[in-house]
């Protein structure tokens, strides 16, 4: 058959429902292919929206996203979600389309080295030199994708090789002998762990998106209920633990819970499961978690003590490693009684700094309010996706996720342009559940194109945009640390968004009138189809509480 065939058999094989693309001459072999192969395949605007999307499927479903490209500026464009899904660990296969053979490494029409381009941001790749090996490549960028630690893989296939005649006969166990993923958790190290965590005084459950990926949040919730241990979840790893919870402090980091950034700056045993240690989360490094040790469970050695040393690292799948934990933990003698005095203190930041802002009195739209309006609307069941900015931080200290794979952002990367292909990404795999993106005027502005991906094909994503007429986020830093000079972050020459969306061929509304919000929010998401809401929220709201970059929990403002 042909290699292309032969591609979309592989690609068949491994499950894959939906694909998001864009052809050109170096993949039109792989287009000509995808026209009878039966998989769904939605032609995107742009091939950052087909990479966001991909990831946003992924995200959502826990299974590998697909995105294809062609050559060159083709390929180029995916840099972007390239980078973003190896940021957030996200489990996606990258398909490009390349020159032919004899015209490798000569500047040809549409030449992008994109395997050199991408290198550094890759888990893997895969550059094909013989067709025959075009299905085999597949099947181990799958396995590579989904296994371990999960991230980006990228094919690359020249269009002369796409073109031959192969056989193909698919694969189920890819065989790789120098990539050996450790699952299991060294034994004695768990004991050691269960041990130090039954003699804390002051311990805390630090939970990041490795704990969404390895699909372990039931194994988390068995562990931290054991006694009543404190729980708190990275940006990516909301979800992971259900909020609210009596257990969960809120999110930690620069625009966390003040009960769960002192809890971290005060304990003395960090139970850090899955999350990496970014600087959003630390702050101040030299001053992060004076007290604490730490114990850190992640399946990718090379994070364990990347940046804070572990003094009992774990390397394996949180799936395999807390079930066991709690059965050790099970085992030994404890007193719940120890921590009742770190519950105390606990309560005491909880009841002092809850979560609030000042609620307008007039009709104004405050940004916090909308992320509440929202979660009325939506009855707290969406998948929402969010964009990057202030509307994001307000999305995720105000919407609350009972379940992991329900919030999609870019987490790592901070990737404005992210939400509204990643909503749809997440629409596309999940076509049972209600989907809604929160987007900033900036952000929306990037990927906009995909509006006509989500009319087209009636994907019904419903975007509520918080509008501020500003670059939110990057507004604030200049108020509070650069003497408010506001340096080109007015959006200044705003579009008509209703008249645009309109023009896309998607149901929208404009809302200016707080006591109308829940309805129209409710109207857009009764719309059968895609919809937009332009909401017009306060223009310069903060985003509180805040640890300013670079500082410790301690000096948090806000
Ligand atoms: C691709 C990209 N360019 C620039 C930035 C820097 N940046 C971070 S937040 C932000 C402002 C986002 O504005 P908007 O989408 O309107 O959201 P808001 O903060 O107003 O809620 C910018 C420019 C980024 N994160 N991503």
């Amino acid at each position: 058959m042909r290699a292309v065939e032969a591609l979309m058999a592989a690609l068949k094989h491994e499950g894959v429902d939906v694909m998001f693309g864009y052809p050109g001459g170096a993949n039109l072999p792989t287009y000509d292919a995808i026209y009878d192969a039966g998989i769904n395949h939605i032609l995107v605007r742009h091939e950052a929206g087909g990479g966001h999307a991909a990831e946003g499927y992924a995200k959502s479903t826990g299974k590998v996203g697909v995105s294809l490209a062609t050559s060159g500026p083709g390929a180029t464009n995916l840099v972007t979600p390239i980078a973003d899904a190896m940021m957030d660990s996200v489990p996606t296969v990258f398909i490009t389309g390349q020159v032919r053979t004899d015209l490798l490494g000569t500047d040809g029409f549409q030449e992008a080295d994109i395997t050199g381009i991408t290198m550094p941001i890759v888990k893997h790749s895969i550059m094909i030199r013989d067709p025959r090996d075009i299905p085999k490549a597949i099947h181990e960028a799958f396995h590579v994708a989904r296994t371990g630690r999960p991230g980006p893989v990228l094919v690359d296939i020249p269009q002369d090789l796409s073109r031959a005649e192969i056989d193909y006969v698919p694969i189920d166990d890819v065989s790789l002998p120098g990539y050996q993923p450790t699952h299991s958790g060294n034994a004695k190290q768990i004991r050691l762990a269960a041990k130090a965590l039954a003699n804390a005084k002051r311990p805390v459950f630090y939970v990041g998106g490795g704990v969404v990926n390895a699909n372990a949040s039931e194994e988390l919730r068995d562990l931290a209920r054991i006694e009543k241990f404190p729980v708190t979840c990275t940006l990516n790893g909301l979800g992971a633990y259900p909020a609210p919870d009596p257990q969960w402090l809120g999110m930690l980091g620069m625009h966390g819970t003040r009960a769960a950034n002192y809890a971290m700056d005060e304990a003395d045993l960090i139970l850090a499961i899955g999350a990496r240690f970014d600087d959003r989360i630390t702050g101040k490094l030299s001053e992060f978690a004076p007290n604490a040790k730490f114990v850190h469970i992640d399946v990718d050695p090379a994070e364990i003590s990347k940046n804070v040393p572990a003094h009992i690292p774990i390397v394996g799948d949180a799936k395999e490693i807390l079930p066991r934990f709690s059965e050790e933990y099970r085992a030994l003698e404890s007193d719940e009684s120890r921590m009742k005095e770190w519950w105390e203190r606990i309560e005491h930041w909880r009841e002092k700094y809850p979560l609030t802002y000042e609620d307008s009195t007039d009709n104004e739209i405050k940004p916090q309010y909308m992320v509440q309006a929202v979660w009325e609307a939506t009855e707290g069941q969406a998948i929402v996706a969010s964009d990057v900015g202030q509307h994001q931080m307000w999305a995720a200290q105000y919407y609350d996720f009972p379940e992991p794979r329900r919030w999609i952002n870019s987490g790592g990367a901070g990737t404005m342009g992210f939400g509204l292909p990643a909503a749809m990404g997440a629409a596309a795999g999940n076509p049972e559940q209600l989907v809604v993106c929160i987007s900033g005027d900036g952000s929306l502005q990037m990927n906009i194109q995909e509006l006509a991906t989500l009319a087209e094909n009636k994907i019904p994503v419903k975007i509520f945009l918080m509008n501020n007429g500003f670059l939110g986020m990057v507004r604030q830093w200049q108020e509070l640390f650069w003497d408010g000079r506001y340096s080109h972050v007015d959006m200044g020459n705003l579009p008509d968004w209703v008249k645009l969306a309109d023009a896309y061929g998607i149901w929208a509304k404009q809302e200016t009138d707080k006591t109308k919000l829940v309805g129209t929010l409710k109207e857009a998401i009764e719309h059968d189809g895609p919809a937009l809401v332009d909401v017009r929220v306060t223009k310069e709201e903060n985003t509180y509480p805040m640890i300013p970059a670079g500082q410790a929990a301690r000096d948090m403002v806000g």
